[in-house]
């Protein structure tokens, strides 16, 4: 049975101590693995070793680190399947949604790669006669990462390619229930010859390493992503030493259906961002807004629909729901259901699945109630499963209000043939993603990533906007005038 270690210095071992936690199939509660639990020495033995690798890897040009990337990306497109089972075997998702995940990687490796030859600056005309005016972006410097498990590597990829293709130095803690997927990948990017000391893999929990490396001095950045909790503890302690955090937290995203919507496509979308990764997605569509006129056509087709969805094994190429992640997963789940008994009309689901092709795994069957409050705690509060909550409204202003009407805000979705409702809304949806015609998830690499609200605190994942996180700007003038130029003085 593999153990999975860390990698520091371009060596790999197993943290002192030799504590062990055991990682498990959520399809069948199979042992997979185990996995070593650093504490604060192997954060602070990371750490040096990233600090030592960055004074040559900053000096590094940006097309050759994205040369590097390019590699990076061609193994992760070969080895695409391999890593697709893994990720199904540990996550649970299913295969062809494992294979995306894998593929977003994949785009990511090639876009930052291109991106070396990029990095751009501004290159403005100076106030002054004989002077130059740029600007440029630098490394931060040490980028400390902590990724969850339900994108194990998409999620990974979005921070680790723009912080190395940028200059910086890694250490990272991926989530303790895949760690498989971060070993694979660091694998791959020892294979393609990434030097010693500039990625660093660290396994932990998140009160323990995560919390070492947040408080660690050396770190210059975190970007995290995961519960908004957790989220806020990273903060504070981030704040208190002044150090850089980009954070990329919860949703509770709806999907506004309006009376000229297609409900067919709609139920479709509905049915693929609410119960895809059985709802384990930041992005999923835990809230239906829907206009009265077509709320009966809406519920009816969409029940019968979530009847006939196949739940299972991942690894069965035609089940459409996996299993929760773990035995937590599934309480925190049937909490919320049972208090949603009490806020909504249950029209389909509510129970753990417990027959006996289920034996051994944490599967929930996908949820909907109807009529529920706006404010109603399973509107309002981020669960995490397939569990939707179906709220009807007189008008589009209306939907609007509901839609924004949450403390997150990271996806929208709108089904409607009206032009002017598609506009307004995209203007009025207070998300940091809005889709129209379209669910609420499969948001793609070369766009900026991320939520206003508490979904985040301003940052953004992916896309160029993921430099903003991994740079620092530098404001270069230069002046070969030959005497003292004095800006906003000799020229007035
Ligand atoms: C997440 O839910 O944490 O847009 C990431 C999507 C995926 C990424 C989801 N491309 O649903």
């Amino acid at each position: 049975m593999p153990v999975y270690h860390n990698y520091v210095d371009g060596k790999w071992k197993e943290a002192v101590g030799a504590r062990r936690r055991k990682v498990l199939n959520p399809a069948n509660g199979q042992v997979l693995a185990n996995v070593t639990l650093s504490s604060a020495s192997e954060v602070t033995e990371a750490v040096a070793a990233a600090k030592n690798a960055y004074s040559s890897w900053e000096k590094v040009p940006a097309p050759e680190r994205g040369e590097l990337l390019f590699e990076i990306a061609q193994q992760l497109k070969q080895k695409k399947e391999e890593l697709s089972q893994l990720l199904t075997s540990e996550n649970g998702k299913p295969i062809q949604e494992a294979r995306g995940e894998v593929q977003e990687a994949i785009d990511m490796g090639f876009y930052m790669a291109g991106e070396g030859r990029r990095l751009f600056g501004q290159a403005v005309p100076a106030e002054l006669p004989n002077k130059q005016a740029f600007s440029m972006r630098c490394p931060v410097g040490i980028a400390g990462l902590i990724t969850p498990w339900n994108f194990p590597i998409a999620i990974a990829s979005w921070k680790m390619f723009p912080a190395i293709m940028t200059g910086n130095t890694v250490v990272w803690k991926p989530a303790v229930e895949t760690p498989g997927m971060a070993d694979a990948f660091v694998r791959i990017l020892e294979e393609c010859g990434l030097p010693p000391g500039v990625v660093n893999l660290i396994h932990g929990t998140g009160e323990e390493t995560g919390v070492a490396m947040v408080e660690h001095p050396d770190i210059d950045i975190i970007s995290f992503t995961g519960s908004e909790e957790t989220g806020r503890q990273v903060a504070a302690k981030a704040g208190a030493r002044l150090k850089k955090v980009s954070l990329e937290m919860g949703g509770k995203n709806a999907i506004t259906v309006m009376d000229s919507a297609d409900i067919d496509l709609a139920v479709d979308g509905i049915l693929w961002s609410g119960f895809g990764t059985s709802g384990q997605r930041c992005t999923a569509a835990s809230r239906v807004i829907v206009h009265r006129r077509v709320q009966d056509e809406l519920e009816r087709k969409l029940v019968e629909r979530t009847k006939q969805l196949k739940i299972g094994n991942g690894t069965d190429e035609a089940v459409e729901v996996g299993p929760i992640i773990n035995k937590k997963g599934l309480e925190k789940i049937h909490h919320y259901v049972t208090i949603g008994k009490e806020e909504g009309k249950l029209l389909c689901g509510g129970q753990v699945l417990r027959d006996a092709s289920y034996q051994g795994g944490n599967y929930y069957e996908p949820t909907i109630f109807t009529n529920v409050q706006p404010e109603a705690r399973i509107a309002q509060e981020e669960i995490f499963g397939p569990v939707l909550s179906i709220i009807p409204v007189d008008s589009f202003t209306e939907a609007l209000k509901v839609n924004n009407n949450s403390a997150f805000g990271l996806s929208s979705s709108i089904f409607t043939m009206n032009v002017n409702e598609v506009f307004q809304a995209l203007n009025e949806m207070d998300t940091g993603i809005v889709y129209v015609n379209a669910g609420t998830t499969g948001a793609e690499i070369h766009l900026p990533f991320g939520g206003t609200k508490t979904t985040g605190n301003g940052h953004r994942d992916s896309g160029t906007a993921s430099l903003d996180v991994f740079t620092e700007w530098k404001s270069v003038y230069v002046d070969y005038s030959g005497k003292l130029q004095r800006a906003q003085i000799d020229n007035n």
